[in-house]
């Protein structure tokens, strides 16, 4: 065992003697976040640093990194699953994935600790929470294990701590109900230094910027009987409610509601569950940026990592830095636009599946999209399909769509299923293993590469291994 802590404080000492670093990061919020924090420390240590952001750390990333001959690289939110392959290079790694070679069955084989020891003989100062036999995917981020590093490079790390808590909710480490574990004490700290506020509010999407009837359509956790889905059926569920729609021209969001507002229409939401026999928590934790402006998607952490999602989709890293740096200018409008791009694009991507229609098979369903979704949205199209009525909720959707390198799978479920038995992860795995490909993810999410022309043999497979896990 090896205390992230001491980890920390000679990663700390490895960059701080550097003149000039290379940060390489992983190109979604948290891989953002991470590479954000990275960067100002950086700065404030007055050291010459680039950054690279790449969708995966492979064998030929870390060749092409060999060759710039880098005096120091500073691997975020990946790397320990490439220790043994960094050798040569002065490095450090703030990561939170399992430190095991990048062949699952090989790792899922190993104790982990055992080899957190191994690794122990490496000298690259290596920051992950596995190493302590804490839980990567709820107890630390990327960018938390990244602000780790920092603490022990300044005293004033504090004031950066909010990002560290917008990259943990980038990556849902939020979903138990709040952050837990070392992110709990990062919030802590962030709470302290006045850059993050704790607050209990209603538990969908889009408080700060979605309108409000739009904030109710997309309401999938807890879905609500009869509304989510349904415009009409929103609009007409505030209007009875009394609440205005516009103020003026512009459409009312959550934030603009007044206390009484909020408590009025909670409180018809908590009927409506009920009357449907749904017992589910409406609101949670929600973590507020009380130095940004309200009513902008970087005051609340979940709009503000999603923000950054976006640009990383469109491939524009660098704008999503200087976001995540604070530039509220330039980059800033470049994000905002971005996003709006991406939701017109989503609302066309989404047109195409009800064009093509989604097909039931057994206990599943599923489209094929071909090359008319771009394969970095289509996790999100399928689940939107499967929360906007398009598709059926009762069952988990699988969405296929060309790429680069195969045929791109993305499935989703809810948490309902998931209650169930779902377990996406081990499904996408061995489904996509059986038919020669490679997959994973959550159990509520997951992803998978597949050849050409094996769409059946996979939907096949997956089928009985829904079976399976859902006891039928
Ligand atoms: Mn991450």
């Amino acid at each position: 065992m090896t205390s992230m802590r001491e980890q920390a404080g000679r990663a700390a000492e490895r960059v701080l003697s550097s003149k000039r670093v290379l940060v390489v990061t992983h190109i979604d919020a948290d891989g953002i976040c991470a590479a954000a924090l990275a960067s100002s420390l950086l700065d404030r240590a007055k050291i010459k640093h680039e950054v690279t952001f790449l969708k995966k750390l492979d064998s030929a990333a870390i060749e092409t990194i060999k060759t710039q001959k880098p005096e120091t690289v500073w691997f975020t939110d990946f790397g320990s699953g490439a220790i043994p392959e960094l050798s040569g290079l002065n490095a450090v790694i703030a990561d939170h994935h399992v430190p095991a070679p990048s062949n699952p069955s090989a790792a899922a084989r190993r104790d982990l600790v055992a080899l957190a020891e191994a690794l122990d003989g490496s000298d690259i100062p290596h920051v992950n929470p596995h190493l302590e036999g804490r839980d990567g995917g709820t107890d630390l981020s990327g960018a938390g294990a990244t602000y780790l590093i920092g603490k022990e490079m300044t005293k004033s790390s504090a004031e950066l701590a909010h990002i560290a808590v917008v990259g943990a909710v980038g990556d849902l480490q939020d979903r138990e109900g709040g952050l837990a574990g070392t992110n709990r004490a990062i919030l802590e700290e962030a709470r302290k230094a006045g850059v993050i506020e704790v607050v209990k509010d209603i538990s969908f999407f889009g408080r700060e910027t979605r309108p409000l009837h739009k904030f109710l359509q997309y309401a999938s956790e807890p879905r609500l009987p009869g509304i989510s889905g349904d415009e009409d059926a929103c609009i007409r569920f505030l209007i009875d409610a009394g609440v205005r729609l516009k103020e003026g021209e512009s459409w009312r969001r959550w934030i603009d509601l007044s206390r009484g507002e909020r408590a009025s229409l909670s409180s018809r939401l908590k009927g409506l569950l009920e009357d449907n026999g749904i017992k589910a928590e409406l609101e949670r934790e929600v973590y507020v940026l009380p130095r940004e402006t309200p009513g902008t998607p970087v005051h609340e952490a979940k709009e503000f990592a999603t923000m950054l999602n976006s640009c990383g989709r469109y491939g524009k890293g660098d704008v999503a830095l200087r976001i995540a740096k604070g530039d509220r200018r330039e980059s800033y409008y470049a994000g905002l636009d971005l996003q709006d791009g991406h939701r017109r694009n989503l609302v066309d991507f989404l047109q195409v599946v009800r064009d093509i229609g989604v097909q039931r098979r057994g206990l599943l369903q599923y489209f094929n999209a071909d090359d008319m979704i771009a394969e970095t949205v289509l996790g999100t199209v399928a689940g939107m399909a499967l929360n906007s009525g398009l598709a059926d909720c009762g069952i988990p959707i699988f969405a296929f769509a060309r790429a680069d390198d195969g045929v791109k799978v993305s499935a989703r479920g809810t948490r309902l299923l998931v209650e169930k038995g779902l377990d996406l992860s081990e499904l996408m795995r061995l489904a996509s293993e059986k038919v020669g490909g490679k997959g994973g993810g959550h159990r509520v999410a997951a992803g998978a590469t597949i050849p050409p022309g094996t769409e059946e043999a996979f939907l096949g497979a997956a089928e009985v291994i829904l079976k399976k896990q859902m006891g039928g």
